[in-house]
């Protein structure tokens, strides 16, 4: 018989149609899976996220078992765990004297250089698991002057033909999203995402990840998030029945008592692998269809998956291993440290990452324009931002977060994602939430005792790059306002905007 292959299955590739899967014999191959530190802390991840990983991970491999396939798999406390991937994969290799091993292409740089580096010969597959491939992603890129969503999303409504009448897009037009920006509701008639008790895998590994893990940042319990493919799929179906009909109108919307508002809470699902992004988009669809959910929701999920999820990636895989190094504003400033402990009176930004802690969880809007805004004003160095938003959200992995963070967030790459950066005074955090009513500071004061931290920095971000800025078409209009408001009023802001950020350096609370 010939000799086994390795099957290289990581933490976020838990789908049976996996591509290295796809290639493997069951009566020949040892599929290897691997719970290791380097993994487990190249950032200080989020335990609910590690545990969310390792119980899935457990009970993916307890199915391939059941399936007829050899699998070894490694706990994190096992004594012989060489605690790497490619440490894993030699010592399997020793021991079963394969000479080869078939790998998925793994989601980030870091991985896929220590996957080249292994002294093994691997063969790292195309990960087929997304809509478009990194050579359509580049076709599509290649001779552009901008690489705006938008058009690559047009690609894909025609590639998949989801809400396409012919070839025009349902409704008449391709983008609802001016539909998408309702306020806050008073109150909210969606109790939030399906929630599951711990089964035994769980439960076993909460008490590893609360041994190992605790002490970063982040509640392990309550664990109530999904750890296998029938779980998430019915996790999708609370969502399509009970929320997907208000996600639209209040996508951006942010609340102080409810977390998730009408969000699926579903990307650490289809990001590990529990859930395929095409039966997301399949029911959501289907509930247009039958005429139980209206198109403005419908058309503003389907683009947050086939086009920005997949926009992210083919940014991610084309601008290459640098990019998270990225800082086209030149931000040096260290990340706040009411980012790891909410101890600020800023009650947006506690909200948010008091809820990330909780939950390692927040929505669209709080992570960009709250806790992210909060860093591009203030002048955070983007490597630090980018790092934090790695570790605390549950469905954070590089290939997606860091398109998010250091382009669409930080504006970091220079513009290669968005013609302009996302910044915002307190206004559309008040319009779009109800925090500014129980914050300490005043959201309608621009200076003086008690002003809102947003405001002051809004116009010192602006002045600070204005070189960079003041010829976009669409930020002239804020330098105009900015230099027609009185002389003295211009320094007072600017003062004080100083002054605050002298705070921040200082560790005095804000
Ligand atoms: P919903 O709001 O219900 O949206 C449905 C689905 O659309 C999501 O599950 C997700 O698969 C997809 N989606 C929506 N927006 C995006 C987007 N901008 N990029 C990619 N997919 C999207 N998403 C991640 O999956 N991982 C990350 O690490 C991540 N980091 C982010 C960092 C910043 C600064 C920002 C602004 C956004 C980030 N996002 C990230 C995108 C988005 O915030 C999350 O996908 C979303 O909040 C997940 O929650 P949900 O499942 O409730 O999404
Ligand atoms: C995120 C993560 C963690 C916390 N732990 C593991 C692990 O122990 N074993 C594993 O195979 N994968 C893990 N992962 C997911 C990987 O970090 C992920 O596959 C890469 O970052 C590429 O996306
Ligand atoms: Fe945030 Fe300013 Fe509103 Fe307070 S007043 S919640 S700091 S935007």
């Amino acid at each position: 018989m010939s000799a086994p292959r390795l099957i290289l299955i990581l933490g976020d590739q838990l789908s049976p149609q996996i591509a290295a899967l796809a290639e493997a014999e069951a009566g020949r191959d040892v599929v290897v899976m691997a719970e290791v530190m380097d993994e487990a802390s190249y950032v200080p991840h989020h335990p609910k996220k590690i545990a969310f990983l390792f119980a899935a991970m457990r009970k993916f491999a307890a199915r391939l078992r059941d399936q007829g396939w050899t699998v070894a798999y490694t706990e994190l406390e096992d004594p012989e765990n060489t605690q790497s991937i490619p440490g894993e994969l030699l010592r399997r290799a020793d021991a079963l004297g394969a000479t080869e091993v078939i790998a998925t292409e793994p989601g980030e740089w870091r991985l896929i250089s220590a996957l080249e580096d292994c002294p093994l010969p691997v063969h790292q597959m195309p990960d087929t698991r997304f809509l478009a491939s990194h050579a359509e992603f580049d076709a599509w890129a290649e001779g552009r002057k901008q690489l705006r969503m938008e058009y690559f999303y047009r690609e894909m409504r025609r590639k998949t033909g989801y809400l396409m009448e012919g070839d025009k897009p349902e409704g008449g037009k391709w983008n609802y999203d001016h539909d998408n920006r309702k306020p806050a509701p008073e109150d909210v008639a969606f109790e939030g995402p399906l929630r599951f008790a711990p089964d035994a895998v769980t439960e076993e590994v909460l008490t590893l990840v609360a041994a190992r893990f605790g002490e970063n940042f982040g509640e392990l319990t309550p664990f109530w998030f999904a750890t296998d493919a029938e779980q998430a799929q019915q996790a999708l179906d609370h969502f399509i029945r009970h929320a997907l009909t208000k996600f639209g109108d209040y996508q951006d919307a942010m609340l102080s008592e409810n977390r998730f508002l009408y969000h699926a809470v579903i990307a650490q699902y289809i990001n590990a692998g529990l859930l395929d992004w095409r039966a997301a988009c399949d029911a959501a669809e289907a509930a247009y269809r039958d005429g139980t959910a209206p198109l403005n929701a419908v058309e503003g999920f389907i683009r947050q998956i086939i086009g920005w999820r997949e926009y992210m990636r083919g940014i991610y895989f084309r601008e290459g291993p640098e990019y998270t190094r990225r800082n086209a504003l030149g931000h040096d400033r260290p990340l706040p440290a009411f980012y790891w402990d909410a101890d600020t009176d800023m009650h947006c930004i506690s909200q948010a990452v008091g809820q990330t802690r909780d939950e390692a969880y927040a929505h669209h809007i709080q992570r960009l324009m709250v806790t992210g805004n909060f860093a591009l004003l203030a002048g955070i160095d983007p490597a630090a931002v980018h790092e934090w938003y790695l570790a605390v959200y549950a469905d954070a992995y590089e290939w997606v977060e860091a398109p998010n963070v250091i382009g669409m967030s930080q504006f970091a790459d220079g513009g290669v994602l968005g013609s302009k950066p996302y910044v915002s005074s307190g206004a559309y955090i008040d319009r779009m939430s109800n925090y500014c009513k129980s914050c300490a500071y005043k959201v309608k004061q621009k200076t003086g005792e008690g002003a809102c931290p947003f405001n002051l920095l809004y116009w010192q971000f602006l002045i600070r790059h204005r070189a960079k800025f003041e010829g976009n078409p669409r930020m002239a209009q804020m330098y105009r306002t900015f230099d027609r408001m009185d002389e003295t009023r211009r320094e007072t802001v600017l003062a004080e905007a100083d002054d605050l950020l002298a705070r921040l350096d200082r560790g005095e609370r804000i």
